[in-house]
């Protein structure tokens, strides 16, 4: 059995009640088979990075405990996706649901199907402040600290939702 690994995982939507399609996928990663989900950050309201001609988004991270392999873990965050009837349309365009593996244990892996850390994450504020308030001292194999990129990067259009939005 491989060693339990600490990793980070961005979720997305924007279409079809993305705050419902967030919140059901984040109890789905709990019950991932060898896996548990410790904790995740509150959920965000962002503007859409990519085509401007789609609904905002709503994104949240969360930190999962797990045994599964990067690869294994990445085919249950895609039949995940698959359930919650993901259209992939264009790239960057509107989704009910996005899981990004953003990042595991301190593993650097550039594979076809998979690059961790996710590439984009550190330009993202949508990404970098949700991670912030679980890992602020975690820091890129780069040595970059989430904490300082969360601080510096442009979060104009991300603000976090209130209990009655
Ligand atoms: N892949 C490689 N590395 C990874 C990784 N670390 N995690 C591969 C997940 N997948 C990874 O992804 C394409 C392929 O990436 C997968 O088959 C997998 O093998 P996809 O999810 O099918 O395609 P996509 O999401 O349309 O494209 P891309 O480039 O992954 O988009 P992103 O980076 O996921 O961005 N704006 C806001 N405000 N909030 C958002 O959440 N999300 C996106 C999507 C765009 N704009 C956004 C948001
Ligand atoms: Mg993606």
């Amino acid at each position: 059995m491989s060693v339990e690994r600490h990793v980070y995982v961005g979720l997305g939507s924007n279409l079809d009640d993305p705050q419902r399609h967030v919140e059901q996928a984040l109890d789905e990663l709990d019950r991932l088979p060898l896996t548990r989900r410790l904790v995740a950050s509150r959920l965000y309201a962002s503007r859409p990075l990519g085509p401007p001609d789609q609904p905002d988004f709503i994104n949240a991270v969360a930190r999962l405990e797990t045994r599964l392999s990067p690869l294994a873990l990445l085919d249950q965050l895609q039949a995940l996706e698959q359930r919650h009837r993901r259209i992939r349309r264009r790239r960057w365009g509107p989704r009910t649901l996005d899981l990004d593996l953003l990042l595991y244990g301190a593993q650097t892996l550039q594979n076809p199907r998979l690059q961790v850390p996710h590439p984009e994450m550190s330009r993202r504020s949508f990404v970098l402040v949700p991670l912030a308030e679980l890992a602020p001292q975690r820091r890129l194999p780069d040595g970059r600290r989430i904490a300082r990129l969360a601080a510096e990067v442009s979060n104009a259009g991300l603000r976090p939702l209130l209990p009655d939005d």
